[in-house]
């Protein structure tokens, strides 16, 4: 399901105060399916909403994460690569063709599912100072770019054989890389 006009509405609030929200890319882990034609992937922050809602607008953060908007702040440098809490499980899978990735925000913010052609920097050029040297350009991405409201899931299907790679174009260290084999 996706909400687009409530997400709209909080990605022009994000783009014009500057916003930042963050994650930080953690370990890698891989899972790969067993026959299940359906895996699912989940997408996750802990914005604290006090703080956040103050900072961005009401509705921004509707979860009852404990780390404050400043926190996050404090985490946007490369070094750092963002906020370790805002981060996608798992960040690689392996599937078989014809599997539905069924993704979930467990967070409290909104996030992206976003298909790109190469990982890069998102929307919100503030957040892009997670990357490394301080930002990447946009990412390109393919199709429907699959922004999901807290408590909300999409579904993905249809992957050829190959290697696909999502990221959040809002937290652009949230990415998930996805290898899809013949059966
Ligand atoms: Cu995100």
């Amino acid at each position: 399901m996706q909400h687009q006009p409530r997400t709209a509405r909080a990605l022009v609030r994000l783009g014009l105060t500057g916003a930042l929200l963050a994650g930080t890319l953690t370990a890698a882990t891989t899972v790969t399916s067993a026959d299940s034609r359906r895996v699912e992937v989940r997408m996750r922050d802990e914005c604290e909403p006090a703080s956040f809602n103050a900072a961005l607008g009401d509705g921004t953060c509707v979860g009852d994460g404990d780390v404050t908007f400043d926190e996050v702040l404090a985490t946007l440098t490369p070094s750092i690569g963002g906020h370790e809490k805002w981060r996608n499980k798992p960040t690689s899978l392996k599937v078989k063709v014809g599997t539905t990735l069924h993704v979930v925000n467990q967070g409290g913010e909104a996030h992206s599912f976003t298909e790109v052609v190469a990982f890069g920097g998102g929307i919100v050029p503030p957040l892009n100072e997670a990357l490394p040297n301080h930002g990447l350009p946009l990412a390109e991405w393919i199709g429907d770019p699959h922004f999901v409201d807290a408590g909300h899931s999409t579904d993905v299907s249809g992957l050829s054989a190959g290697v696909h790679r999502f990221m959040c174009v809002i937290h652009p260290w949230m990415k998930t890389t996805v290898s899809v084999v013949r059966s």
